[in-house]
């Protein structure tokens, strides 16, 4: 009985990691499978995709002060307009669009008032006040410090999230692009990088995962701090509009 005993002592932490290690790798598959459902396991819709480029819209300038295209700059405004369909919005793009016009929500092509989607759609608001674990505003800065994981993990519990990114990773500037972020993975195995983010991505019109714009160069250039996860490196920045229904 005795060498039974050390051997189930032996194991019993292996097998503890793998069974750890499975569940992740099966809850990163599910969440895959939920996409194409356009649902989670809650039954709780996925946020719709949006695609910037779609025929009907692709050429058509969504602000009124500026000449940019959806299909060229409109990243913003399908992202936001995806999180609003998620908590109840009911009007085409176009109409999303205009509607922002008229509450003056840009600034030439840029969405530079954000609290001014409220107006739009009551559901969503951008809160200018301490609320995110008690240390964040809507706006969060993620390009000199890397992600705060506890805080994206908290805000994706309560709704779909805009975060940024570089478009062009393989460059050092930002090359500012935003997507909704729906679901996080932490690490696989625990403790390691190698974390994920399924996110809407508007360039595709697809759900995909953030780590399309993760570089591995980042991996060696002295960018990337120990222990830093790959997720946390490739997001620099989220727009977060707390959603009420
Ligand atoms: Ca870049």
């Amino acid at each position: 009985m005795i060498p039974t005993v050390s051997l189930k002592n032996d194991i019993e932490p292996l097998l503890i990691e793998l069974v750890d290690e499975l569940d992740k790798k099966v809850t990163a598959f599910a969440y895959k499978i939920y996409a194409l459902l356009d649902r989670d396991d809650t039954g709780e819709h996925l946020p719709p995709t949006i695609w910037q480029c779609e025929p009907s819209w692709r050429d058509k300038p969504y602000s009124q002060q500026s000449s940019l295209t959806f299909c060229q700059a409109g990243c913003l405004v399908c992202s936001t307009y995806s999180l609003a369909r998620w908590a109840g919005y009911d009007e085409t793009l176009l109409v999303w669009a205009w509607n922002l016009n008229l509450a003056e929500a840009f600034v030439g092509g840029e969405l530079k008032h954000p609290s001014r989607v409220e107006p739009v759609c009551n559901n969503l608001r951008w809160r200018y006040d301490k609320w995110l674990l008690g240390q964040e505003t809507s706006y969060v800065d993620w390009r000199r410090r890397p992600v705060d994981l506890e805080l994206l993990e908290y805000a994706l519990d309560l709704s779909p999230v805009v975060v940024e990114v570089d478009f062009k990773p393989l460059t050092r500037p930002v090359d500012q692009h935003f997507v909704l972020a729906i679901h996080y993975e932490p690490p696989c195995p625990e403790g390691s990088i190698e974390d994920d983010l399924l996110i809407m991505d508007s360039w595709t019109g697809t759900y995909t995962n953030a780590l399309t714009y993760f570089n591995p160069a980042w991996l060696d250039d002295g960018t990337m701090a120990p222990g830093v996860t790959k997720v946390q490196r490739t997001l620099t920045g989220a727009r977060v509009w707390e959603v009420v229904r």
